[in-house]
């Protein structure tokens, strides 16, 4: 494999990839059924297309490209990522992800490798959940996991439903549930993906061979209470719904810090209705994102923050929405294919270490029901999820060539 060329494959489509955003110079801001992840995923569809692949868009909006296999019978391998981004995000976030999987789809014909198993790429139409506040809605379509039902209940801070988003979209939401692939007819599924932490970039490690990643809780919490005149109302008269937001805040962290095992809980939206210096805010909308290894942690973090609600609220004289957005158990990665890509990796003199994952991926949705490999190549920094998010184009090619070696291994078995 000449990983020159790779490295330019790469770099030219993932250039061209940078003009999809919404906020140009400001970071990468693709969000799901928007312009920007229309503009996208025609330009997936078309590199797939030229990578001799049959191509096909879902009722998600997920799209595949597929190298058809002789045996047809034998569930595929397939491998990808997601194509939406956080706001004012990184270039590589996801989208590097699928690139590096079309690549591979390139190795495989170049190779003239014969698959048995149909290589399938996947790119996944909405896996940060930004917009919605959800998360893995491509990949949890193609496992069934998404119904009209789901669409209709969540929105997006213009109070647009997924449901009606998609219709914008151009797809029927109504269908969602034909996007499921039948049971058993995914062998295994890889992704390569930036660290988006500062191992790898630290230690100097070429390769990050993840071994699990971190379950996910996130809320989206309200508490209500009544606007009144900042400067008139007694202190005793208040029902302040910042005051008693902020007292259930506070200690989110701390909650994390207490389980000393790298769990996480992070506060990262506030928002204060209607949102004026001397009014008295009548509700306050925070988000919550827990992340752990051990399920333990996730569920007694959870019911700390339901009972400091119940507490903080009730003391105020106020009431609290609390809607649980996603829940997503921890998952452990495939042994068998980490092992080939030890291997891949000592052949190759690629340095690399077992790790975990602190993000969630698309990977951390499919490993749930079917074998999955995970890879990480280092970010600059250890920074992703902002605009200085950066990964060499040259360690892009690495992991394809490292995913060009085990899908070969899957698909001709
Ligand atoms: O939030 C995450 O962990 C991922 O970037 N979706
Ligand atoms: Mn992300
Ligand atoms: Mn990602």
């Amino acid at each position: 494999m000449n990983k020159e060329l790779m490295t330019k494959r790469i770099s030219e489509n993932l250039e061209h990839l940078k003009n999809f955003t919404a906020t140009p110079n400001k970071g990468c801001t693709r969000l799901p059924f928007t312009k920007e992840a229309r503009q996208a995923a025609n330009y997936l569809k078309t590199l797939m297309q030229e990578a001799g692949l049959e191509v096909k868009e879902d009722e998600a909006g997920n799209v595949f490209g597929f190298l058809r296999g002789t045996d047809p019978s034998l569930p595929c391998v397939m491998m990808g990522s997601h194509f939406d981004s956080v706001v004012n995000g990184g270039d590589y976030d996801g989208i590097a992800g699928v690139i590096c999987a079309i690549e591979v789809a390139r190795q495989i014909k170049e190779k003239n490798i014969i698959p048995k198993r149909t290589f399938v790429t996947a790119a996944f139409c909405d896996e940060e959940g930004m917009r919605f506040g959800t998360g893995y809605f491509g990949s949890g379509a193609i496992l069934g996991n998404r119904t009209p039902e789901y669409c209709r209940t969540f929105t997006d801070k213009d109070d647009i439903t997924i449901y009606d988003a998609m219709k914008e979209y151009g797809l029927d939401p109504e269908k969602i549930e034909n996007a499921k692939w039948k049971d058993n007819s995914i062998g295994y599924f890889l992704e390569a993906h930036i660290e988006q932490g500062p191992v790898l970039d630290a230690e100097k490690i070429e390769v990050g061979l993840v071994d699990c990643i971190v379950g996910i809780d996130r809320y989206m919490v309200t508490v209500h209470g009544r606007s009144d005149h900042a400067g008139t109302t007694p202190m005793n008269m208040r029902l302040d719904a910042v005051d008693a937001a902020t007292k259930v805040i506070y200690k989110i962290a701390d909650w994390a810090r207490e389980t000393n095992d790298g769990s996480v809980a992070t506060v990262g939206y506030i928002k204060t209705i209607p949102g004026g210096m001397n009014i008295v805010a009548e509700a306050c909308e925070f988000t919550v994102d827990i992340r752990s290894r051990n399920v333990k942690n996730l569920e007694d973090i959870s019911a700390k923050l339901h009972d400091a609600l119940e507490r903080e609220v009730g003391a105020m004289g106020g009431s609290f929405d609390i809607q649980n957005k996603l829940a997503i158990t921890p998952v452990h990665l495939h042994k068998p294919m980490l092992n080939m890509m030890e291997e891949i990796c000592k052949k190759h003199n690629f340095s690399y270490r077992y790790m975990h994952s602190g993000a969630g991926h698309d990977a951390l949705e499919i490993g749930q029901v079917v074998p999955t490999a995970m890879l990480f190549v280092p970010s600059k920094d250890g920074r992703s999820h902002c605009m200085v998010e950066h990964t060499e184009y040259s360690d892009f090619a690495k992991a394809a060539l490292i995913m060009t070696e085990l899908a070969e291994q899957l698909i001709t078995n």
